[in-house]
């Protein structure tokens, strides 16, 4: 019967005599299959009352039937199999040990490949990110940066500011609307080192971690006095609620939702050679019903606590058809005889209120911008308040006062400010962008650290607009109305001069003069 189900199934029959040899394998074949098959064995071997075929379960396919005759032959000695089984089980458990032990010593060092790999790229990206990455490798591309910035990328100490800079990543607001911080950012991470900073790099982690502790506390302080600061961010000045922050190391311009003007200047700007001298552009965000364009953050350029100079440039800060807009505003009169109680006429002092020309005019007169086609907008100093009480800084000497307190204990940022701006004035003048538009009301912004890393950027494009067909300009001549002139160049050089002749102290005779009074 068991042979004829062999055949059957088309199993090899076994043979019917118990042999030692049969038995020894049928015993160890029954041992090899006894625990996972023995219900099924039973199934087997189990001859149903109503006579009908034995079942024959599919795991016990490779049994024949004399394996399960024998299935009442009792296991080996129990000692040998206690002596197998423990022996076996030691060696795998060394085995497994081994085994366990050489995958977590390799995950561990491919994980430290993977870290090393990442933080390259991070850091490559944050370069890339602020116009740097090719100051690495060419002398050219390190000519056009600012020459801290190119100082930082060559320094072992890449990395730490990097991270610094992450950490202590401040948002920049931009053009006349000028730069903002962020506390939120700076209040972030400073306490997790980089892992590989050294021991002064990690104390001076410490310190720019004091100094963010300070600011904070400046923020705060602010905060409560200072009506323009929203959550986040310190505005130094201009239109309220104008940016946010936006991915890391950018910051997100608000636009007015009918037009996209700067969008499309910054488009153009970056396939210009003055690429490498406004921030970069990452292009449009449509966040929360708002349209706003994306921008390389300047402030990451540096570390701890930012000097920043908001400089407007030009002989003319309002677009051509502002200057035909007959529209009288209240709101520009108030603006005006708080700067300046005498400055309305009778009929101004009647109405209460002036177009948008006249009042942009008088910011011009007030300021150096009508002798000089510049005007310091706003400044803040490491340390020190956001200054925007700039409005009536006029005179030459006026300017070199306000210049020489920006740049107090910094001679060395400013000299590379000074450097970095005739370098923005050497790739303006071979500019195709700047030889077809007008640029009105845009700024250089000037920053430098507590570390005279310094730099400086042309930024906000709002009112920058190309021009018509069959007009040219050499922007270094007066503006008249049609002509389209701004009077960028001439307010560039001014600047220029201006910080090059202002008298910056060094520290120690900023200590010196402390101790003589
Ligand atoms: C504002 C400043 C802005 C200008 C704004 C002026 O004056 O000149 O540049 O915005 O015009 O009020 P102030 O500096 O004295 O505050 P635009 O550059 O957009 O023209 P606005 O009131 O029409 O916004």
């Amino acid at each position: 019967m068991g042979q004829h189900a062999g055949k059957e199934d088309g199993l090899s029959p076994s043979p019917t005599a118990d042999t030692d040899t049969n038995r020894a394998n049928s015993v160890t074949k029954w041992n090899q299959v006894s625990v996972r098959c023995a219900k099924q064995l039973q199934a087997y071997t189990c001859t149903p009352p109503d006579g009908r075929k034995k079942k024959r379960h599919k795991m016990c396919r490779s049994l024949s039937e004399d394996d399960v005759r024998i299935r009442g032959t009792p296991p080996p000695s129990p000692g040998l199999l206690a002596k197998f089984s423990s022996h076996f089980s030691f060696i795998h458990a060394i085995l497994l040990g081994i085994t366990l032990s050489a995958f977590w010593l390799l995950f561990n060092f491919v994980q430290n490949i993977l870290n090393v790999l990442i933080t390259t790229t991070d850091i490559d990206r944050e370069n890339r990110s602020n116009g740097c990455v090719q100051s690495r490798d060419s002398q050219s591309d390190q000519e056009n940066l600012p020459h801290d910035v190119t100082q930082n990328n060559r320094s072992s100490e890449n990395d730490v500011n990097i991270e610094n800079n992450k950490n202590n990543a401040m948002d920049v607001q931009e053009g006349h609307r000028s730069a903002a911080t962020c506390s939120e950012t700076c209040s972030d991470g400073l306490s997790s080192q980089h892992p590989s900073a050294t021991a002064d790099q990690n104390a001076r982690l410490k310190e720019n971690q004091k100094n963010e502790d300070k600011d904070k506390t400046e923020d705060n302080k602010e905060n409560q006095t200072n009506p323009t600061k929203k959550e986040g961010f310190v505005q130094l000045s201009g239109h309220e609620g104008a940016f946010a922050q936006g991915a890391k190391n950018t910051i997100l311009k608000l636009q007015t939702k009918d037009g996209d003007t700067e969008a499309r200047v910054y488009e153009r700007l970056m396939q210009d050679v003055c690429r490498d001298v406004v921030p970069a552009y990452y292009g449009e965000v449509f966040k929360e019903d708002k349209y706003y364009i994306e921008l390389e953050n300047l402030l990451t350029h540096f570390v701890g606590d930012v000097a920043v100079m908001d400089v407007k440039i030009g002989n003319r800060t309002f677009a051509e058809k502002e200057a035909i807009n007959p529209k009288l505003r209240p709101d520009l009169y108030q603006k005006m005889v708080k700067v300046n109680p005498g400055a309305a006429t009778e009929e101004e002092q009647q109405k209460k209120a002036i177009t948008k020309v006249r009042y942009m005019t008088f910011r011009e007169k007030e300021s150096s911008t009508s002798a000089f086609s510049f005007r310091v907008e706003a400044s803040k100093v490491p340390g020190g308040k956001t200054n925007k009480d700039l409005k009536t800084v006029r005179t030459w000497e006026q300017v070199m006062k306000t210049l020489a307190k920006f740049f107090k204990g910094h001679p060395a940022a400013r000299d590379k400010i000074a450097e970095r701006l005739q370098h923005i004035r050497e790739k303006f003048a071979v500019s195709d962008f700047f030889k077809r538009h007008e640029i009105v009301g845009s700024s250089v912004l000037m920053l430098y650290d507590v570390e005279d890393n310094a730099g400086a950027w042309m930024i906000d494009f709002a009112k920058t607009a190309a021009l018509p067909d069959d007009i040219s300009v050499t922007h270094a001549v007066p503006w008249e109305l049609g002509n389209h002139e701004d009077g960028y160049l001439t307010g560039l050089d001014n600047l220029i001069k201006a910080v090059k002749s202002c008298v910056v102290t060094t520290v120690e005779e900023e200590e010196e003069k402390v101790h003589f009074v």
